[in-house]
């Protein structure tokens, strides 16, 4: 029988199930773990998240000033890089974040309005999330063109890289690609793709998309660009990655789904694709490959995914 899946975008208030590894009240190593004022900060973001319900007002946060220096130290420190090493359509839509939705280095900005603003560029909306959710309930969402979005910042002691998803991962790594329309409906794609099939399948899915959409290369006018959102919000990484030092290889879903990854420290190899229209074809195959006992179709009137 095949596990349960949402069919309504309601149906995502279910898909909550947090993966504590790197949780900083958890784990010792995470940069926050001795400074009881961060994990209360964290705590009461995480209320937030744990309290919203799908249709409420996105919650809002009123960041503090330490919490803004270190989005100012991570957007400048960034934003100088972006033009020589991400892809066009990143570039494209952290424009537009730029003029049309208070994008820059003096705030940081609100799921609320930027939540807003993909609604009308790709349809995409934002869900808020306490921390790291499992692969099967992020990707569920995807299905619903719904992102879940952590609201919570890094710890100041360590601007240049979380080892967790927080606020600077989601808003400059994966919004300005969501903004871009053929991105957004790969992504739904792939949600749709992990409806109800094995744990199997989505550790695989799960794979292909660590080494796409978290941390993905694309060749573009002769030259390697970053288009993964881990490299795109992570100074220390997007550097490494494109500085010739680890191993490249050609992307192909079949042997990249089952490649092992890192989530503690650098990748030490890196898929590229020809084109990230490549990509995209390629793991758009894939994920139609993918067998199931049923048929899953998204109804773009009702929104709701119908079982065939
Ligand atoms: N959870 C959150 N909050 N943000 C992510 O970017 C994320 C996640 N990515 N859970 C998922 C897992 C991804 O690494 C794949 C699908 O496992
Ligand atoms: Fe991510």
């Amino acid at each position: 029988k095949a596990p349960w899946f949402p069919q309504q975008i309601k149906d995502l208030d279910r898909c909550n199930m947090l993966i504590t590894k790197f949780d900083p009240d958890l784990d010792c190593d995470h940069p926050g773990y001795n400074d009881s004022e961060y994990r209360k900060r964290r705590a009461a973001i995480s209320e937030l998240a744990f309290r919203y319900k799908q249709g409420d007002p996105l919650p809002t946060v009123e960041y503090t000033a330490e919490e803004i220096s270190t989005w100012r130290k991570v957007y400048q420190q960034l934003r100088s890089i972006y033009p020589s090493l991400a892809c066009r359509q990143f570039l494209d839509g952290l424009q537009q974040l730029e003029k049309e939705c208070g994008y820059g280095e003096d705030r940081i900005p609100q799921l609320r309005d930027v939540s807003a603003f993909l609604k009308e560029k790709t349809g995409f909306q934002l869900r808020p999330v306490a921390g790291l959710l499992s692969a099967r309930d992020f990707l569920a969402s995807l299905a619903f063109r719904v992102f879940q979005c952590t609201q919570y910042i890094r710890h100041s002691s360590s601007p240049m890289h979380s080892p967790e998803p927080d606020c600077c991962h989601e808003l400059l790594g994966h919004i300005p690609m969501l903004a871009d329309k053929e991105f957004a409906q790969f992504s739904q794609e792939i949600g749709l793709a992990s409806l109800g099939v094995s744990d199997e399948e989505i550790e695989k899915l799960s794979t292909l998309y660590w080494f796409t959409v978290e941390f993905g290369l694309c060749k573009q006018n002769g030259e390697v660009k970053a288009y993964g959102a881990g490299l795109l919000s992570s100074y220390g990484e997007l550097v490494y990655a494109l500085s010739n030092e680890p191993e490249y290889r050609t992307f192909n879903p079949e042997e990249t789904a089952v490649q092992p990854y890192q989530d503690q420290t650098y990748q030490s190899v890196y898929f590229v694709s020809e084109s990230f229209e490549d990509a995209k074809m390629k793991l758009r195959k894939y994920s139609a490959s993918i067998k199931r006992p049923f048929v899953v179709r998204y109804d773009p009137f009702t929104c709701n995914v119908e079982v065939l």
